[in-house]
Protein backbone atom coordinates (compact mmCIF):
# COMPACT_ATOMS: atom_id res chain seq x y z
CA UNK A 1 0.00 0.00 0.00
CA UNK A 2 1.32 3.60 -0.58
CA UNK A 3 2.43 5.84 1.79
CA UNK A 4 2.03 9.50 1.94
CA UNK A 5 3.74 11.82 4.24
CA UNK A 6 4.89 15.17 4.57
CA UNK A 7 6.01 19.10 6.41
CA UNK A 8 3.34 21.66 6.14
CA UNK A 9 3.75 24.65 7.24
CA UNK A 10 1.35 27.43 8.84
CA UNK A 11 2.77 30.96 8.26
CA UNK A 12 1.21 34.25 8.47
CA UNK A 13 1.47 37.65 10.26
CA UNK A 14 0.96 37.86 13.73
CA UNK A 15 -2.39 37.19 14.85
CA UNK A 16 -3.84 35.70 12.02
CA UNK A 17 -5.19 32.54 13.59
CA UNK A 18 -2.31 30.44 12.58
CA UNK A 19 -2.15 28.32 16.23
CA UNK A 20 -5.72 28.10 16.21
CA UNK A 21 -5.80 26.53 12.59
CA UNK A 22 -3.12 24.27 13.82
CA UNK A 23 -4.89 23.08 17.08
CA UNK A 24 -8.18 22.62 14.65
CA UNK A 25 -6.18 20.80 12.16
CA UNK A 26 -4.84 18.40 14.88
CA UNK A 27 -7.49 17.89 16.88
CA UNK A 28 -5.31 18.61 20.18
CA UNK A 29 -4.29 22.12 21.81
CA UNK A 30 -0.35 21.90 20.86
CA UNK A 31 -0.42 25.32 20.36
CA UNK A 32 -1.32 28.58 22.89
CA UNK A 33 -3.50 31.20 21.58
CA UNK A 34 -3.52 34.46 23.21
CA UNK A 35 -4.80 37.95 21.63
CA UNK A 36 -1.24 38.70 21.71
CA UNK A 37 0.69 39.09 18.77
CA UNK A 38 4.14 36.79 19.53
CA UNK A 39 2.35 34.58 21.61
CA UNK A 40 4.20 31.64 19.28
CA UNK A 41 7.60 31.56 20.07
CA UNK A 42 8.93 28.37 19.03
CA UNK A 43 8.18 26.52 15.83
CA UNK A 44 5.96 23.56 16.87
CA UNK A 45 4.75 20.12 15.18
CA UNK A 46 1.59 18.72 15.54
CA UNK A 47 1.35 15.59 13.90
CA UNK A 48 -1.63 13.72 12.13
CA UNK A 49 -1.36 10.05 11.62
CA UNK A 50 -3.77 8.06 9.46
CA UNK A 51 -3.39 4.25 8.24
CA UNK A 52 -2.14 5.24 4.92
CA UNK A 53 -0.77 9.43 5.58
CA UNK A 54 1.26 11.45 7.99
CA UNK A 55 1.24 15.07 8.27
CA UNK A 56 3.46 17.02 10.01
CA UNK A 57 2.03 20.57 10.68
CA UNK A 58 4.24 23.40 11.86
CA UNK A 59 2.80 26.18 13.28
CA UNK A 60 5.51 29.08 13.57
CA UNK A 61 6.10 32.58 15.15
CA UNK A 62 4.03 35.43 12.95
CA UNK A 63 6.59 37.00 10.75
CA UNK A 64 7.24 40.68 11.80
CA UNK A 65 10.49 42.57 11.17
CA UNK A 66 12.99 41.43 14.39
CA UNK A 67 14.30 44.32 16.70
CA UNK A 68 15.96 42.16 19.21
CA UNK A 69 17.87 38.60 19.37
CA UNK A 70 14.99 36.52 20.16
CA UNK A 71 12.91 37.73 17.57
CA UNK A 72 15.59 37.26 14.78
CA UNK A 73 15.67 33.68 16.46
CA UNK A 74 11.70 33.41 15.90
CA UNK A 75 12.17 34.56 12.28
CA UNK A 76 15.00 31.92 11.45
CA UNK A 77 12.50 29.41 12.66
CA UNK A 78 9.91 30.44 10.23
CA UNK A 79 12.41 30.51 7.19
CA UNK A 80 13.32 26.80 8.09
CA UNK A 81 9.97 26.02 8.43
CA UNK A 82 9.07 27.30 4.80
CA UNK A 83 12.32 25.65 3.23
CA UNK A 84 11.16 22.62 4.81
CA UNK A 85 7.53 22.59 3.47
CA UNK A 86 5.97 19.94 1.08
CA UNK A 87 3.19 22.42 1.39
CA UNK A 88 2.75 25.85 2.58
CA UNK A 89 -0.95 27.38 4.38
CA UNK A 90 -0.42 30.91 4.50
CA UNK A 91 -3.15 32.25 6.94
CA UNK A 92 -4.76 35.80 6.63
CA UNK A 93 -6.81 37.86 8.52
CA UNK A 94 -9.79 38.68 6.57
CA UNK A 95 -10.40 41.76 8.68
CA UNK A 96 -6.34 43.27 9.03
CA UNK A 97 -5.65 45.49 6.26
CA UNK A 98 -1.83 44.55 6.95
CA UNK A 99 1.50 44.75 4.40
CA UNK A 100 1.81 41.37 3.65
CA UNK A 101 5.26 41.84 1.56
CA UNK A 102 7.25 40.27 4.38
CA UNK A 103 5.35 37.25 4.33
CA UNK A 104 5.65 36.55 0.71
CA UNK A 105 9.46 37.34 1.09
CA UNK A 106 9.66 34.49 2.73
CA UNK A 107 7.57 32.35 0.44
CA UNK A 108 9.92 32.78 -1.92
CA UNK A 109 12.23 30.57 -0.35
CA UNK A 110 10.07 27.81 -1.48
CA UNK A 111 8.61 26.31 -4.41
CA UNK A 112 6.38 24.25 -2.34
CA UNK A 113 2.29 24.91 -3.51
CA UNK A 114 0.92 27.10 -1.24
CA UNK A 115 -2.65 27.37 -0.39
CA UNK A 116 -4.50 31.29 1.09
CA UNK A 117 -6.35 30.82 4.11
CA UNK A 118 -8.47 33.43 4.51
CA UNK A 119 -9.48 33.28 8.67
CA UNK A 120 -12.06 34.69 10.69
CA UNK A 121 -14.63 34.94 7.91
CA UNK A 122 -17.21 34.33 10.99
CA UNK A 123 -16.55 38.29 11.51
CA UNK A 124 -17.14 38.90 7.72
CA UNK A 125 -19.46 39.31 5.54
CA UNK A 126 -19.60 37.21 1.72
CA UNK A 127 -19.07 40.65 -0.44
CA UNK A 128 -15.83 40.84 1.91
CA UNK A 129 -15.05 37.27 1.32
CA UNK A 130 -15.14 37.83 -2.36
CA UNK A 131 -13.14 40.66 -2.54
CA UNK A 132 -10.13 38.58 -0.61
CA UNK A 133 -10.68 35.84 -2.94
CA UNK A 134 -10.30 37.63 -5.50
CA UNK A 135 -7.20 39.97 -4.06
CA UNK A 136 -5.21 37.12 -3.33
CA UNK A 137 -6.09 35.13 -7.16
CA UNK A 138 -4.66 37.60 -8.74
CA UNK A 139 -1.60 38.57 -6.28
CA UNK A 140 -0.25 34.99 -5.74
CA UNK A 141 -2.20 32.94 -8.01
CA UNK A 142 -1.80 29.77 -5.24
CA UNK A 143 -2.81 25.99 -5.78
CA UNK A 144 -6.22 26.78 -3.89
CA UNK A 145 -7.51 29.55 -1.95
CA UNK A 146 -10.17 28.82 0.96
CA UNK A 147 -12.11 31.00 3.47
CA UNK A 148 -12.10 29.60 7.06
CA UNK A 149 -12.78 30.03 10.56
CA UNK A 150 -10.35 28.69 12.50
CA UNK A 151 -12.02 29.10 15.72
CA UNK A 152 -15.70 28.13 14.08
CA UNK A 153 -14.36 25.41 12.33
CA UNK A 154 -15.74 26.27 9.60
CA UNK A 155 -14.52 24.97 6.43
CA UNK A 156 -11.41 23.08 8.39
CA UNK A 157 -12.10 19.49 7.29
CA UNK A 158 -11.74 21.71 3.36
CA UNK A 159 -8.43 22.22 4.13
CA UNK A 160 -7.71 18.54 5.63
CA UNK A 161 -8.33 17.40 2.14
CA UNK A 162 -6.47 19.24 0.50
CA UNK A 163 -3.66 19.04 2.59
CA UNK A 164 -3.87 14.96 2.49
CA UNK A 165 -4.49 15.17 -1.45
CA UNK A 166 -1.35 16.80 -2.00
CA UNK A 167 0.85 15.04 0.02
CA UNK A 168 3.90 13.63 -1.41
CA UNK A 169 4.65 9.73 -1.60
CA UNK A 170 6.62 8.90 1.25
CA UNK A 171 7.14 6.90 4.33
CA UNK A 172 6.25 8.25 7.81
CA UNK A 173 8.67 10.66 9.20
CA UNK A 174 7.87 10.04 12.57
CA UNK A 175 6.80 6.90 15.14
CA UNK A 176 3.03 6.54 14.09
CA UNK A 177 2.08 7.35 17.72
CA UNK A 178 3.28 10.40 17.90
CA UNK A 179 1.60 14.24 18.21
CA UNK A 180 4.38 16.21 18.59
CA UNK A 181 8.09 16.70 18.80
CA UNK A 182 7.86 18.69 22.32
CA UNK A 183 7.98 17.46 25.25
CA UNK A 184 5.70 17.39 28.15
CA UNK A 185 8.15 19.86 30.26
CA UNK A 186 7.69 22.28 27.44
CA UNK A 187 3.74 21.94 26.73
CA UNK A 188 3.52 22.90 31.09
CA UNK A 189 6.13 26.05 30.64
CA UNK A 190 4.06 27.06 27.40
CA UNK A 191 0.62 26.74 29.24
CA UNK A 192 2.17 29.83 32.13
CA UNK A 193 3.33 31.08 29.13
CA UNK A 194 -0.23 31.47 28.27
CA UNK A 195 -1.64 33.17 31.64
CA UNK A 196 1.60 35.08 31.64
CA UNK A 197 0.15 36.77 27.71
CA UNK A 198 -3.34 36.92 29.31
CA UNK A 199 -3.05 38.16 32.33
CA UNK A 200 -0.69 41.07 31.99
CA UNK A 201 -0.52 44.19 29.43
CA UNK A 202 2.54 45.81 27.78
CA UNK A 203 5.73 44.46 27.65
CA UNK A 204 5.53 42.12 30.40
CA UNK A 205 4.41 39.27 28.45
CA UNK A 206 7.74 39.92 25.73
CA UNK A 207 9.83 39.99 28.86
CA UNK A 208 8.82 36.56 29.98
CA UNK A 209 10.26 33.26 29.63
CA UNK A 210 9.26 29.87 31.74
CA UNK A 211 12.00 27.50 32.85
CA UNK A 212 10.75 23.68 34.26
CA UNK A 213 12.84 23.22 37.16
CA UNK A 214 11.29 19.83 38.16
CA UNK A 215 8.64 17.48 36.95
CA UNK A 216 8.17 14.52 38.63
CA UNK A 217 5.46 12.55 37.52
CA UNK A 218 3.42 10.72 39.89
CA UNK A 219 1.07 7.77 38.73
CA UNK A 220 -2.20 10.15 39.80
CA UNK A 221 -0.14 13.69 40.88
CA UNK A 222 2.47 15.83 38.43
CA UNK A 223 4.74 17.95 41.19
CA UNK A 224 5.63 20.44 38.57
CA UNK A 225 8.04 23.59 40.00
CA UNK A 226 8.66 26.59 37.54
CA UNK A 227 10.83 29.62 37.12
CA UNK A 228 9.17 32.62 35.36
CA UNK A 229 11.92 34.93 33.96
CA UNK A 230 11.84 38.39 33.68
CA UNK A 231 14.27 41.12 32.67
CA UNK A 232 14.02 43.97 35.76
CA UNK A 233 12.87 44.34 39.36
CA UNK A 234 9.92 46.24 38.34
CA UNK A 235 8.61 43.84 35.79
CA UNK A 236 8.93 40.80 38.61
CA UNK A 237 6.91 42.90 40.99
CA UNK A 238 4.41 43.51 38.67
CA UNK A 239 3.95 39.97 37.81
CA UNK A 240 4.03 38.46 41.48
CA UNK A 241 1.36 41.58 42.33
CA UNK A 242 0.14 43.08 45.73
CA UNK A 243 0.46 39.87 48.12
CA UNK A 244 1.43 37.65 45.54
CA UNK A 245 -2.42 37.97 43.58
CA UNK A 246 -1.22 38.03 39.90
CA UNK A 247 1.16 35.44 40.73
CA UNK A 248 -1.31 33.48 42.53
CA UNK A 249 -3.93 33.84 39.47
CA UNK A 250 -1.69 32.85 36.45
CA UNK A 251 -0.64 29.49 39.05
CA UNK A 252 -4.27 28.19 39.14
CA UNK A 253 -5.20 28.88 36.00
CA UNK A 254 -1.87 27.09 34.35
CA UNK A 255 -2.89 24.58 36.65
CA UNK A 256 -5.73 23.85 35.66
CA UNK A 257 -5.07 23.70 32.07
CA UNK A 258 -2.18 21.31 32.42
CA UNK A 259 -5.32 19.51 34.44
CA UNK A 260 -6.99 19.10 31.48
CA UNK A 261 -3.85 18.50 29.00
CA UNK A 262 -1.92 15.75 31.08
CA UNK A 263 -5.39 14.50 32.68
CA UNK A 264 -3.89 14.06 35.93
CA UNK A 265 -3.84 16.24 39.28
CA UNK A 266 -0.90 18.99 39.61
CA UNK A 267 0.90 20.78 42.27
CA UNK A 268 2.36 23.56 40.87
CA UNK A 269 4.80 26.18 42.19
CA UNK A 270 6.15 29.13 40.79
CA UNK A 271 9.65 31.17 41.65
CA UNK A 272 10.04 34.62 39.59
CA UNK A 273 13.64 35.58 38.84
CA UNK A 274 15.06 38.47 37.44
CA UNK A 275 17.62 37.89 34.15
CA UNK A 276 18.36 41.41 33.03
CA UNK A 277 17.93 41.71 29.10
CA UNK A 278 18.28 37.76 28.59
CA UNK A 279 16.03 38.58 25.00
CA UNK A 280 19.18 40.05 23.93
CA UNK A 281 21.74 37.38 25.12
CA UNK A 282 22.96 34.91 23.13
CA UNK A 283 23.89 32.70 25.69
CA UNK A 284 20.40 32.48 27.59
CA UNK A 285 18.57 32.11 24.35
CA UNK A 286 20.36 29.20 23.70
CA UNK A 287 19.91 27.87 27.00
CA UNK A 288 16.08 28.78 26.74
CA UNK A 289 16.18 26.82 23.68
CA UNK A 290 16.14 29.35 20.66
CA UNK A 291 18.74 27.81 18.96
CA UNK A 292 20.51 30.03 15.93
P1 LIG B 1 -1.52 33.47 15.72
O1 LIG B 1 -0.79 34.60 16.36
O2 LIG B 1 -1.58 33.61 14.23
O3 LIG B 1 -1.06 32.13 16.16
O4 LIG B 1 -3.06 33.63 16.19
P2 LIG B 1 -3.85 32.88 17.36
O5 LIG B 1 -4.23 31.52 16.92
O6 LIG B 1 -3.08 33.01 18.63
O7 LIG B 1 -5.17 33.76 17.40
C1 LIG B 1 -5.12 35.15 17.62
C2 LIG B 1 -6.50 35.62 18.05
O8 LIG B 1 -7.43 35.47 16.97
C3 LIG B 1 -7.05 34.80 19.21
O9 LIG B 1 -7.76 35.67 20.07
C4 LIG B 1 -8.01 33.82 18.51
O10 LIG B 1 -9.05 33.38 19.35
C5 LIG B 1 -8.54 34.67 17.37
N1 LIG B 1 -9.00 33.86 16.22
C6 LIG B 1 -8.33 32.88 15.60
N2 LIG B 1 -9.08 32.34 14.60
C7 LIG B 1 -10.25 33.02 14.58
C8 LIG B 1 -11.45 32.93 13.77
O11 LIG B 1 -11.61 32.11 12.89
N3 LIG B 1 -12.43 33.83 14.07
C9 LIG B 1 -12.32 34.77 15.06
N4 LIG B 1 -13.34 35.60 15.26
N5 LIG B 1 -11.22 34.85 15.85
C10 LIG B 1 -10.20 34.00 15.61
K1 LIG C 1 -1.47 35.36 19.00
MG1 LIG D 1 0.56 31.57 17.30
Amino acid sequence: MSHRAGFVSIIGKPNAGKSTLMNALVGEKMSIITPKAQTTRHRILGIVNAEDYQIVFSDTPGVIKPHYLLQESMMHQVSGSIVDADLILFVTDINEAHDESDVLDKLKGSSAPVAVLINKIDKSDAEAVKAKVDYWQEKLSPKAIFAISATMDHNIRGVMDFVVENLPEHPPYYEKDFLTDRNDRFFAAEMIREQVFKQYKKEIPYSTEVIITSFEEGENLYRISAEIIVERDSQKNILIGKNGEMLKIVGTYARRSMEDFFQKKIFLQTFVKVISDWRSKKNYLKQFGYED
